[in-house]
C-alpha cells in the first residue's frame, strides 16, 4: 500500500512472479479527489489520505486479480509492505466492524461500507506531512534532546513520524483522539482488515513512530507519558507490538471469510504481518552487512543492514523486520527524481533536444563535466527531510584551502550543464557522509550497492553515484519494479512455512541475482574526505 497506489503481486514458492495488478488511487478511485494519493494543505503543511479510499483499493485489487483469471484458492499466504508512519484511528465500533468480516451473514457489500463507521477519523496523516514542529520539540524535550531521542527510538523527532502526529491530534482534535480505540500504522491496518481483527504492530515498522524504545523493546515511558493528560494511557490505544521475529513473522491468523466468500480466496490462507515499504524493500534480496540499497524513485532512499545499533540524529535505525538483533539503517530524502528531471529539462531545452524526457544529453554531461570537491550544489524543489529545509536551490564554491566560499556565483558555473553532475554529486555525498557511521568496512565503504526504483535503469546516474560511494565489490541493478511488494511476498512465504531457517539462508536458497553495473568495480576514490568535509560545511550555510 504505497502513497499513490496499491499493488497486488503473487509469486510462487520459488519466487517466480505469477501475476501483478495495481490500483492507482487518483485514476481508479477519482471519487476521493486525491492528488497523488493525498490531500495537501500547503498553508498548514498538512498531508493526509482518506482511509476509506484504501479499503476501496483493497477490494479493487482482489477484483482485478480475479479478473486476470487467477484462482485465489491457491493462495497460501499474504503479507504487505505499506507506506511508513501513516496512522489510522479506529473507534470502539471497529471491534464489531472488523468482526463482521468474519461473519458470513454480515460480511456483505464493500469493505468501505462494512467498516464505514469504524473510524474515529476518516483521514490518515501521510509521511509527507510537515505540520508537527511543536510536537517534535515536545518529544525531544521529554527525553533531553535529539541525540537522546535517537538513542531511544532510532531517530530524532521527524514531522512525519507517528508519535508527533498522534500528539498533534491529541492537542488539536481532542474529540477525535478521545473517540480513538486503537491507533494502527498503515501496515497493521492492512493486516487487521485482511484478518478481520485488531492485530499487533510489526517490529520493524513500529520504529517509525518515535515512541518505541528499540533496545528495551517497549514503549518509552517518558514519551508515552506526554499523552497522560488525556486520562487514559495511550499505550492502550497503541495496542501490542510483535516484539520479536517470532511474533512479527509468524501468521497472525487466517484470511477473513469476507475475502473467501467474495473473491474465492482459500479460507486457509494465512496472513503474515505487513511491514513498512522500506523494511519490505530490504527483504527483496539477500543483503549482507555493509550492503546498501539505493532506491531512486520520487524520493531517494538509502537502506543498509547492520548488526551495530549506532543511533544518530543523522539517520534512522529500525529493527530488522525479520531477524532479531539486526537493524535497518535508513536515509530518506524527499528530493530525488523531480529535482534531477528539472535539470534534465533545462539541459534538453538549451540543446533543443526534441525528446524532452531523454536522458542522453544529461548523461553525456555526467561524463564530460569535471568532477569537483570544491563545488557543491543543493537542488531541493520540494521541502527536504535531510537536512530539514524549505524548497531551495543553492550553489557554493569553496577556495582550495576550504576557508572561503562564494554562493550562487553564476559566472563560475556553466549552467545548466554543470548542474547534471553537481546534483548527482551532492545527492551521493549526502548519502556517503550519513551512511558511513553504520558501515563497518575498513574505510566505511559499502560492500555492494544495489540500485532499485525508477532511475536505477539509468546506467549513467548509477555509475556517477557509485563513483562517489566507491563500493568495494561494485554496484548492481535489480530488475525489480516492485522491490517492497516483492520483499513482502517473500516474507509471506517465509512466515507461512513457519521459519526454522535463518532469513538469509532462506532467501539465498531461492534468489537469482542482480546485474553488475558496468564500470562500478575497482573505482578510485576521487572525492574522498575532502569532498565530504566541503559538503558538510556547505550544508551548514543552507
Ligand atoms: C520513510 C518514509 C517514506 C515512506 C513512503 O521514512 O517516510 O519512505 O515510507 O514511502
Amino acid at each position: 500500500m504505497s502513497t499513490q497506489q496499491l499493488k497486488g503481486l503473487i509469486v510462487n514458492e520459488n519466487f517466480t512472479p505469477i501475476c501483478h495488478v495495481k490500483v492507482e488511487f487518483d485514476v481508479d478511485l477519482p471519487q476521493y479527489k486525491t492528488h497523488k494519493g493525498v490531500y495537501s494543505n500547503d498553508e498548514l503543511h498538512e498531508v493526509q489520505a482518506p482511509v476509506l479510499m484504501w479499503l476501496d483499493a483493497l477490494d479493487l485489487v482482489f477484483h482485478r486479480l480475479v479478473e486476470q483469471g487467477i484462482n485465489l484458492k491457491n493462495l497460501r499466504g499474504i503479507s504487505g509492505a505499506c507506506q511508513q508512519h501513516g496512522s489510522v484511528y479506529w473507534n470502539q465500533q471497529s471491534v464489531d466492524g472488523l468482526g463482521c468480516l468474519n461473519n458470513a451473514e454480515r460480511a456483505n457489500g464493500e469493505l468501505s461500507t462494512i467498516l464505514g463507521d469504524s473510524f474515529a477519523w476518516d483521514l490518515s496523516p501521510n509521511w509527507q506531512d510537515h505540520s508537527t514542529s511543536k510536537e517534535c520539540q515536545q518529544l525531544e524535550d521529554a527525553v533531553g534532546g535529539a541525540d537522546e531521542l535517537a538513542k531511544i527510538t532510532g531517530s530524532k523527532a521527524h514531522h512525519r513520524f507517528t508519535g508527533p502526529q498522534v500528539l498533534k491530534l491529541k492537542n488539536n482534535r481532542p474529540d477525535i483522539y478521545k473517540r480513538t480505540y486503537r491507533i494502527a500504522l498503515v501496515s497493521s491496518f492492512l493486516t487487521s482488515v485482511l484478518t478481520g481483527q485488531h492485530v499487533i504492530h510489526d517490529i520493524g515498522d513500529v520504529c517509525g513512530m518515535n515512541l518505541w524504545d528499540i533496545r528495551h523493546c517497549q514503549w518509552n515511558e517518558k514519551l508515552v507519558g506526554l499523552f497522560d493528560d488525556d486520562g487514559s494511557p495511550v499505550t492502550e490505544k497503541l495496542g501490542p507490538v510483535g516484539t520479536d521475529g517470532q511474533t512479527s513473522n509468524y501468521p497472525v491468523g487466517r484470511i477473513a471469510s469476507y475475502f473467501a466468500q467474495k473473491y474465492g480466496v482459500n479460507s486457509e490462507c494465512l496472513i503474515v504481518p505487513a511491514t513498512g515499504d522500506n523494511p519490505g524493500t530490504i527483504l527483496s534480496l539477500p543483503l549482507e552487512p555493509n550492503d546498501v540499497i539505493i532506491s531512486l524513485g520520487t524520493s531517494t532512499t538509502a537502506l543498509v543492514v547492520t548488526e551495530k545499533y549506532v543511533p544518530s540524529p543523522l539517520y534512522h535505525l529500525f529493527n530488522h523486520p525479520v531477524t532479531d538483533g539486526e537493524y535497518m539503517g535508513m536515509l530518506c530524502f524527499s528530493n530525488g527524481a523531480l529535482a534531477r528531471e528539472q535539470i534534465r529539462n533545462s539541459i534538453n531545452a538549451k540543446y533543443n533536444v526534441s525528446d524532452q524526457k531523454s536522458w542522453e544529453k544529461f548523461n553525456e554531461l555526467l561524463t564530460t563535466t569535471n568532477k569537483e570537491t570544491n563545488k557543491i550544489g543543493f537542488y531541493f524543489p520540494l521541502s527536504e527531510i535531510i537536512p530539514d529545509t524549505a524548497p531551495t536551490v543553492k550553489r557554493v564554491q569553496w577556495s582550495d584551502d576550504g576557508e572561503t566560499c562564494t554562493e550562487d556565483d553564476e559566472k563560475s558555473w556553466n549552467l545548466p550543464d554543470e548542474d547534471a553532475l553537481r546534483i548527482i554529486e551532492s545527492q551521493a555525498l549526502s548519502i556517503r557522509y550519513r551512511l558511513s557511521p553504520m558501515l563497518t568496512t575498513e574505510n566505511h565503504q559499502p560492500r555492494r550497492i544495489y540500485f532499485v526504483g525508477g532511475a536505477s535503469h539509468n546506467k549513467g546516474i548509477c555509475l556517477a553515484i557509485s563513483k562517489v560511494l566507491v563500493p568495494i565489490e561494485g554496484s548492481y541493478t535489480l530488475d525489480l519494479t516492485d522491490a517492497c511488494a516483492t520483499g513482502s511476498a517473500y516474507k509471506s512465504i517465509y512466515g507461512v512455512n513457519q521459519p526454522s531457517a535463518n532469513w538469509n539462508d532462506f532467501i539465498n536458497s531461492k534468489w537469482t541475482g542482480a546485474k553488475i553495473c558496468e564500470g562500478s568495480q575497482n573505482l578510485e576514490d576521487f572525492y574522498g574526505e575532502k569532498a565530504v568535509n566541503m559538503f558538510i560545511k556547505s550544508e551548514k550555510i543552507l
